[in-house]
């Protein structure tokens, strides 16, 4: 019987005897395949005494990796001797077109972010970013948020298990978080004009809500402030971001930090309002929430809210993405398959 050490450095003359890759291939099956003569060193463990046993087969997985590493070193040799004949027989054809690499693209939710804040930077509004963790303070009392609203549930917000000064840290159900800490920085140099995109969270899952969304939230404060201000800067968002004349009409709504609120809808964007799917039949769809900001959110904030009135509202960018794209199902935003991202390739928004 063949020693392992007489069968390793068989192995290896073998292996730099291979004069090219396919012969070397062949010596890779013939030594380490399935059925190799290395391979098979493994199945005689099994007659051996168990003392010997654990030794034997440590020697026999180091020639393993010794034969293997002689093959790799090898196959790097032998593959730039080829490169190299080739080039020197000119069978490199260098002024062929490479196979190109094809430049990415923006997701689509990010293409409708930058477009909105583009919109809106246009009009005089600052873009604001904050933290998606937050405290109650921030997400909900500054808000007008009360104490027992179902908002606040287990139900409805994603609670962390450490605190933030005292309080319970959450992922933030709204960007408005974000308008808040803005109005406190900037209490004493009114007006201010902000919109605050970003991410949110909700413990919510189906066709039409991911448990993760995005948000981008607009305030502006001043004096004399009024609703129709809100509609018209709405309006004309809304006509710039579709880039059509579209009619818009607001319904009485209600939210904790604002005061009237409304809802707000437009033209439908899929037939222009003589009735589809989408808008089912009505000719209208549902865009966004607005209002005039609730005075105890101004006063939360140390705004005095006898000299300043205030407007906001929000939206779904990820909704805005499928409006304007004609996307009919959210969660192809989030499963980022390749040949549904691909199609977005190109200009940025
Ligand atoms: C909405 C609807 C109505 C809103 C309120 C504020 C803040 F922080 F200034 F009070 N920001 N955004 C708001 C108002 C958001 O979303 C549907």
């Amino acid at each position: 019987m063949v020693s392992l050490t007489e069968l390793t450095g068989r192995a290896l003359a073998d292996i730099s005897a291979s004069a090219d890759i396919a012969r070397l291939e062949e010596a890779r099956v013939h030594w380490l395949g399935k059925k190799g003569l290395i391979t098979e060193q493994l199945k005689s463990l099994g007659a051996m005494p168990a003392e010997q046993r654990k030794e034997a087969g440590a020697r026999i997985n180091e020639a393993k990796e010794a034969v293997q590493a002689a093959i790799d070193a090898r196959r790097t040799v032998l593959e730039a001797e080829e490169i190299s004949r080739k080039l020197a027989q000119g069978r490199i054809d260098i002024t062929l077109d490479g196979r190109g690499e094809v430049p990415g693209g923006l997701h689509p939710v990010t293409r409708a972010r930058l477009r909105i804040e583009r919109l809106f930077r246009e009009v005089g509004f600052e873009v604001a970013e904050g933290p998606e963790i937050e405290d109650d303070f921030h997400n909900f009392s500054a808000l007008n948020v009360p104490a027992n609203h179902p908002a606040r549930a287990m139900h409805d917000t994603f609670y962390l298990e450490h605190e933030v000064e005292g309080e319970r840290a959450l992922l933030r159900t709204h960007t408005s978080p974000v308008q808040i800490r803005a109005l406190r920085a900037a209490r004493d140099n009114l007006p201010l004009a902000v919109i605050a995109p970003g991410r949110v969270y909700r413990m919510d899952s189906d066709a039409t809500h991911t448990p993760m969304f995005h948000q981008v939230e607009g305030l502006l404060v001043d004096e004399g402030v009024s609703f129709a201000n809100l509609k018209a800067i709405l309006h004309g968002f809304m006509e710039a971001f579709f880039e059509r004349d579209l009619s818009m009409r607001l319904r009485p709504s209600y939210f904790p930090f604002t005061e009237p609120s409304a809802e707000v809808d437009i033209t439908c964007v899929a037939c222009g309002g003589s009735g589809c799917r989408l808008c089912k039949h009505t000719g209208w769809i549902e865009v966004l929430g607005c209002g005039m900001v609730h005075p105890n959110v101004l006063t939360a904030c140390e705004v005095d809210s006898e000299r300043y009135t205030a407007y906001a509202f929000g939206m779904g960018i990820d909704r805005l993405a499928m409006l304007r794209y004609g996307v009919t199902d959210l969660r192809l935003f989030f499963e980022n398959d390749l040949r549904f991202l691909r199609q977005f390739r190109g200009g940025w928004s």
